[in-house]
């Protein structure tokens, strides 16, 4: 009697102590009697594949005999998908731990399971494991984004409970990829695990944790398809036998519509390719407006009973690069309209559950892509079968980024890791391109050594690619900065595919400087095809401004620059396709930025709320029709009373009203479609609407002529949200503001870094120096001032003083924020001040020692 694996959740209980108590012995037995239940039902099913994810403990560190010494209460109950840095790479201390993590769990086969061989399959652990069992090195694997198995059969025990023990490693080691990148390698077992277990006769992992089935289509037409699928077969018993393949091919809608069948002589220890192929007449083709999806079922038969069973996707799709036309599909040209996606979400860290990773593919999918880029590194399984059931277009590549180490042990590594990846996804139909660095000659000037090097490398890389998989593309992703170097080295032509990361009009240069270098890349190497692998700009749905610029973080500069950059990329049919630097924010430590620790280039935030910008690309790629009022990021707002509003929209004629008075119609291809309105203070609703179609959108305006609360965000260009709702004023006056700045030798200054002790760094990142001061107009009455200050460039104490001089009084007396506070560490200060005679308040900074320094003031009535 065949009977499936008991898998027992057993270790998760309590603190995770091993030694056994009468409940835990109850339990125990309880759950073998319901294993012994549930195997009936599965009598039929040849391999079993059962998730471990539950019932780990933890310990946060290394620990002597971790893999065999009690796990006492310092352990901790977690369950998989885990990481031990979700916290500390967004915490005020720099850095995060890389280091060792110890997990253990107990795991429990029956007696019956004896015979059988078994896997442990683990999806991905960061960045390095070793897996014991009962105390035994069963293995090791090295690089955090590639699935890995090991049979365990000689080590484990049948019928009595096995101590599973797992050593990851983030630790940053020079010859393990990835050595540098904006992103965080996260330490932990963070997908799922896996035990396998299969028949002595059955498909092989090979040594890459592969499905065993390699899937291709040797030639595709509309009219006709072949499709072959060769399957490894591996005997691990001790006796030869005799068993058949058979393959079966089932169409979209779940009729099989094909099967071959072959009979293997199973030699003892031999890995055996079989493969069968398959013609079908008009094949129903892969695409992303119709991804349909066959599957290849390869069965290994013992007599007529099944010992084995594997099921793989498989698409009819072919696909080309021309350097003049861009990319095509199944013989149309289709511009790859894509975006890239980092794997890591507000609160998980990289520990998501798939049901995360195919939410995000979805998204993707519902704004209108049809392309995805996998940055920086191979992604979790479940992406790559929601981007073959969705029709996502993917690039997936190795994390090579930002440079190589000069060595040996680098290259096999990233060599290995390359195969690995080929091996593990190449079934997909979604997958066209196979990446292996990005942005190498970054961020330090290399030597013509390293550079010598890193062709080297890439080369051999890019025969791994050729060799493992020869219907793939290939791609490198480089960057601006080091833009002729890619050409002089020798680099720019090793893969099938350039990839440009293009940041014009935010790292350098302006927006229309991207068409240009684009262009001029294209005359001098007509033979490219070229994408435009990155592009993107920061934005802050809590920072506004009515006069944007590079860097500021703000929503308005964010807008501008993709609505640039979409028409370029548009407007030029040798541009093959394109990936926008980001699709989600997601977490790099070491950045300041606004929210410090978060890279800000999101279409959507860490927490996947969508910013208004991502509807400008739901506009123009969408099918569906789009009509978005795009003032969600700022529903409250100071700045100018006539403001631009703008609409996001695949409409040919839409209206926008404002407070129920119709602000007129626009008509026409645009996809911004703009208007002005005339706000009112308080609320103000707008309806957009058009084909039957409408949006409504509320937003409140703050009257610049109040005098209730005047909060302004000194020295900046910005309008910032603060963490309690108050709305801090641009720096900059509109017509009838009740306040004004005195400028005296005031000069705007800032630091793109995390300030400490507060959520609201926006505030404090730009300030004014000198001696100056702020005038406000307010009746008569009394007031609370706020003042808020950080230290941004001093590290010792007496080095920068000054007074602030509040109506003629100094009410603290000298102050010195790094004495008080240290550097990049908020200091504010508050005092009551009563206005009298009409005269208003004056608030005005003078220095003692070098100059003063205002990050933000505000003035509010007590009543
Ligand atoms: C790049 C890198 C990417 C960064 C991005 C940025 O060129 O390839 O990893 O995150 O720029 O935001 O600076
Ligand atoms: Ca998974």
């Amino acid at each position: 009697m065949e009977r499936p694996l008991g898998v027992g959740p057993f270790s998760g209980v309590g603190r995770g102590r091993i030694e056994m108590t009468r409940d835990r012995q109850k339990l125990i037995a309880l759950a073998i009697a319901a294993l012994m239940v549930s195997a009936l039902g599965a009598l039929a099913q040849a391999r079993t594949k059962i998730s471990i994810n539950d019932g780990w403990s933890f310990y946060p560190g290394d620990l002597a005999n971790a893999a065999t010494a009690s796990v006492g209460a310092e352990w901790q109950p977690i369950s998989v998908p885990h990481t031990w840095n979700a916290e500390d790479v967004l915490d005020d201390t720099p850095g995060y731990r890389r280091g060792v993590g110890w997990y253990r769990r107990e795991l429990l086969l029956l007696e019956s399971q004896r015979g059988k061989r078994i896997y442990l399959y683990f999806e991905g652990v960061g960045q390095a494991a070793e897996v014991f069992v009962n105390g035994r090195s069963v293995g090791k694997h090295i690089g955090g984004y590639t699935a890995f198995a090991f049979d365990v059969t000689e080590t484990i025990r049948f019928g009595a409970p096995n101590s599973i023990a797992v050593k990851a490693d983030n630790t940053r080691i020079l010859d393990n990829p990835p050595i540098d990148g904006d992103f965080n390698m996260y330490g932990g077992i963070y997908r799922d695990v896996w035990v396998i277990a299969t028949d002595e006769v059955h498909v092989s992992f090979g040594d890459s944790a592969a499905p065993g089935v390699v899937v291709t289509t040797p030639q595709v037409s509309a009219t006709s398809g072949t499709a072959r699928a060769t399957a490894s077969v591996i005997n691990k018993g001790t006796t030869e036998k005799t068993v058949t393949i058979k393959t079966a091919i089932f169409d979209p809608e779940g009729k099989q519509v094909s099967e071959d069948s072959k009979s293997l002589r199973a030699s003892v220890g031999r890995e055996t390719h079989i493969s069968h192929d398959y013609r079908l007449p008009s094949p129903k083709l892969w695409s992303p407006d119709s991804p349909s999806l066959y599957r290849v079922v390869t069965k290994i038969f013992d007599g007529d009973k099944v010992i084995d069973e594997v099921s793989q996707s498989l698409g009819f799709r072919w696909f080309s690069f021309d350097a003049a036309k861009g990319f095509f599909l199944n013989g149309k040209s289709l511009k790859l309209r894509g975006t890239n996606r980092h794997q890591d979400h507000a609160g998980l860290g990289n520990a998501l559950p798939d049901s995360y990773h195919v939410r995000d593919l979805e998204i993707i999918k519902e704004n209108g892509f049809n392309f995805l880029r996998l940055a920086h590194y191979p992604q979790d399984p479940a992406v790559l079968e929601a981007a073959d059931r969705l029709g996502l277009l993917i690039w997936e590549e190795i994390p090579i980024v930002n440079q190589i180490h000069v060595s040996k042990g680098f290259n096999d590594d990233a060599k290995s890791m390359l195969r690995e990846m080929i091996r593990q996804h190449r079934n997909h139909p979604s997958i066209i391109l196979w990446g292996y660095m990005n942005e190498v000659y970054l961020p330090v000037p290399k030597t013509e050594e390293h550079i010598r090097a890193t062709v080297d490398l890439a080369k051999e890389l890019e025969a791994i690619c050729k060799a493992e998989d020869p219907t793939r593309s290939t791609a490198i992703a480089f960057d601006w900065g080091a833009r002729e170097k890619y050409h002089t080295s020798g680099l720019g032509s090793v893969t099938d595919v350039v990839g440009w990361n293009l940041y014009h009009g935010w790292y350098y240069e302006t927006f229309d400087d991207f068409g240009k270098f684009m262009d001029d890349q294209h005359r001098r190497y007509p033979k490219r095809p070229m994408i435009v692998s990155e592009f993107g700009a920061n934005a802050d749905r809590r920072v506004h401004s009515d006069a944007p610029r590079r860097f500021d973080s703000s929503i308005e500069w964010q807008q501008m620059y993709h609505e640039s950059f979409l028409k370029q990329i548009e407007a030029r049919p040798y541009i093959a396709g394109s990936n926008i630097w980001n699709q989600f924010d997601f977490a790099s430590e070491f950045r300041g930025e606004t929210i410090p620790h978060i890279n800000q280039k999101g279409m959507y935030t860490f927490d996947r709320q969508s910013k208004d910008v991502s509807f400008l690309y739901r506009a123009s790629y969408s099918t569906k029709p789009v009509l978005h009022i795009a003032t969600r990021d700022r529903m409250k707002r100071s700045g100018s009373r006539q403001q631009p509003i703008k609409v996001y929209t695949n409409l040919a004629e839409v209206e926008l009203f404002h407070n129920g008075r119709s602000l007129g119609k626009r008509t026409g291809n645009e996809r911004v479609k703009a208007w002005e309105a005339d706000l009112v203070a308080g609320r103000n609703a707008f309806r957009a609407s058009g084909d039957g179609v409408t949006d409504i959108a509320e937003v409140t305006y703050a009257d610049p002529t109040k005098t209730d609360l005047i909060a302004i965000n000194v020295g900046s260009n910005t309008e910032v949200v603060d963490s309690g709702g108050v709305l801090w004023q641009a720096d900059v006056p509109v017509e009838g503001a009740s306040w004004r700045l005195i400028e005296g030798t005031s000069k705007p200054e800032e630091t793109l870094r995390n300030v400490l002790g507060t959520l609201d760094d926006a505030l404090f990142q730009r300030v004014l120096e000198g001696n100056f001061g702020y005038n406000f107009s307010v009746p008569d009455g009394e007031y609370e001032i706020d003042l808020r200050f950080v230290e941004r460039n001093h590290t010792a104490p007496s080095q920068r003083v000054f007074k602030i001089v509040i109506n003629g009084s100094d009410p603290f007396g000298p102050i010195d924020l790094f004495t008080e506070a240290g550097l990049l560490r908020q200091v504010s200060r508050k005092v009551r001040v009563t206005a009298v005679d009409g005269r208003g308040i004056e608030v005005q900074l003078e220095a003692v020692k070098d100059v003063a320094t205002l990050s933000g003031v505000s003035v509010k009535r007590v009543f």
